[in-house]
């Protein structure tokens, strides 16, 4: 062993794969590439070479990671491991079990495994800590590099399961690396998603194969990696995501930020919703844009004050909102996420599932249907779009699964109702291998409730819950560098409960009530008078 097992670091894992090397390039130019740049571990892994060349391979490369004080582990070739006298082997679940991979190679070598199941993590647990030494767990996201993948991708919240299993099965002792479809627009995000739910440990690593060994440049696209996982503020908006306690004069201060910067609105909605919203938007001195373009995307995401709101009510096709989503986050303009009717359908789960694997979210709001299963705690599915049947469950319930969602996320998460609860679950976009949520648990996250008691006539119109997602989209839009996100989301939640409350003792019935909200809308934002909004705010 070049290092005692126990000091390994896991942070930047290079698992090789000849068959995709660039011309000119063998594989240990780019190993040779990655550890000067970086890679604190490596992995031959290689299908298709005869045993003899691999021992030759593993033997000039073993030579190599030891010149840099990094293990040299073998995928799956036992024989070979022992033969060169490698650190350490990985295996897969179709491999040799692991008792006897174990027994082969001593108690001193590195095993690691791939694990992608919760059942393989309770094995691993019952083993005990002389047994494995470190886990791969994927796949994270689609790649190609995989053949006969039979695994469908799991995503950060997948990821997040598996560490949480490994703290409940008293396993912590078990390293982890997050594998599968990495490459730099994720990594940082994977790194923030992935905890477990004590809070207790995040990966310990991130390993690939593709974003190195395919590289015509191994040597940047290592160092790309290394400052990405160096572990620091993970800005993936150009505001602040400071920690506030709201009060009158920051969400007064918000407003005029709106008012100066006229935030341009990207609506990705429903049809129901889209007249109505760019009416709510206009009202709050903003600019609407219904586009589901997908070839203007990245030019309306470079827009300075563009934000996006991404109403899956009615749905444009899956690549359109994929690039849409890639597009606002690599420019660092905010997305407000409303998954309407998350599990409602089986098509709709499979796509609003889809999209929170893919991207990160300011902002994720729903009614408390939405908000309970986004959060696993409700039972079944949901009937429909609307907030039905969920009278019974108490305030301590809601603000809990909106904490969930906010700390799963790692977003400001909204659930709307006669009181509205948002939570604030990011963080301050700090990101860390290892450390987790530094035993901060969904419980903990800063829940404020927003109340104005009953306003029977919101329900009786259309796309009152939709447009709430078109205000606090305003509202992120116009934040200037120094702006706080949760003091707009909040301000938002609060301005549209309160016009609401006004237009209702305006109306005279649905239709006028329409207008009500809008006239109060405007009428609100332009006094900007926070202190006299009648909706409360109250830090829980
Ligand atoms: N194991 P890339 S995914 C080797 O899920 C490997 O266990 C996986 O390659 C698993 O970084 C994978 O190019 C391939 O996506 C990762
Ligand atoms: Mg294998």
């Amino acid at each position: 062993m070049i290092i005692p097992k126990q000091q390994v670091d896991y942070s930047l894992y290079l698992v090789t794969d000849s068959s995709m090397l660039p011309p000119g390039k063998t594989l240990y130019d780019q190993v040779k590439a990655g550890l000067e740049n970086g890679v604190t571990l490596v992995q031959i892994r290689e299908k298709d070479t005869d045993t003899k060349s691999f021992i030759e391979e593993g033997l000039q490369v073993r030579e190599l990671c030891h010149q840099f004080k990094v293990p040299l582990i073998i995928n799956d070739r036992v024989d070979v491991a022992l033969a060169i006298d490698a650190d350490g082997v990985h295996v897969g679940q179709d491999d040799m079990p692991i008792p006897m991979v174990r027994k082969l190679l001593g108690p001193d070598k590195i095993l690691g495994w791939s694990v992608g199941l919760v059942s393989e993590v309770e094995e691993l647990a019952n083993w005990g800590p002389d047994m494995i030494d470190y886990i791969g767990i994927g796949t994270l996201f689609p790649t190609l590099t995989k053949k006969n993948q039979k695994k469908s991708p799991m995503g950060p919240q997948g990821a997040s399961d598996i560490l949480t299993a490994l703290e409940t099965n008293q396993a912590s002792w078990c390293k982890t690396v997050g594998i599968g479809g990495l490459h730099p627009d994720c990594i940082e995000r994977v790194i923030y998603q992935c905890n477990s739910s004590n809070g207790r440990r995040s990966i310990d690593g991130i390993a690939l194969v593709s974003d190195i060994m395919a590289s015509p440049n191994a040597s940047s696209s290592t160092a790309v990696l290394r400052e990405l996982i160096r572990g620091t503020n993970f800005k993936y908006v150009n505001f602040q995501l400071t920690p506030s306690d709201v009060n009158a004069s920051n969400v007064r201060d918000v407003i005029s930020q709106v008012k100066n910067s006229r935030p341009l609105v990207h609506h990705m909605t429903n049809k129901v919703h889209q007249n109505f919203g760019a009416n709510v938007t206009l009202a709050l001195g903003s600019s609407p844009i219904m586009s589901e373009v997908e070839s203007e995307a990245r030019d309306l995401a470079q827009i300075p004050q563009a934000s996006l709101l991404l109403n899956t009510g009615s749905v444009a096709p899956a690549a359109t909102i994929k690039t849409a989503i890639r597009a606002y986050n690599e420019f660092k303009r905010p997305i407000v996420f409303d998954p309407v009717g998350y599990s409602a359908t089986q098509t709709r789960l499979i796509l609003n599932d889809t999209l929170l694997t893919f991207g990160q979210f300011i902002c994720i709001k729903g009614n408390s249907s939405e908000i309970l299963s986004l959060a696993r705690m409700t039972e079944g599915k949901m009937k429909g779009v609307d907030a039905a049947g969920t009278d019974l469950i108490t305030k301590e319930y809601l603000a809990l699964a909106t904490q969930t969602v906010a700390y799963k996320y790692k977003t400001i998460a909204v659930c709307t109702g006669e009181t509205d609860f948002i939570a604030d679950g990011t963080f301050a976009g700090k990101i860390q291998l290892s450390e987790g949520t530094e035993g901060v648990t969904a419980n903990d996250v800063p829940c404020y409730t927003i109340e104005n008691g009953p306003i029977p006539i919101m329900g009786d119109i259309t796309a009152s819950g939709c447009s709430l997602g078109s205000t606090i989209a305003c509202l992120l839009g116009g934040l200037k560098e120094d702006g706080i996100a949760i003091e707009a989301v909040v301000g938002a939640v609060q301005l549209y409960k309160s016009a609401g409350k006004l237009a209702s003792t305006r109306a005279r019935g649905n239709g006028s009530f329409h207008v009500e909200l809008i006239d109060a809308l405007y009428q609100l934002f332009n006094e900007n008078k926070p202190e006299e909004w009648t909706a409360k705010v109250n830090r829980l």
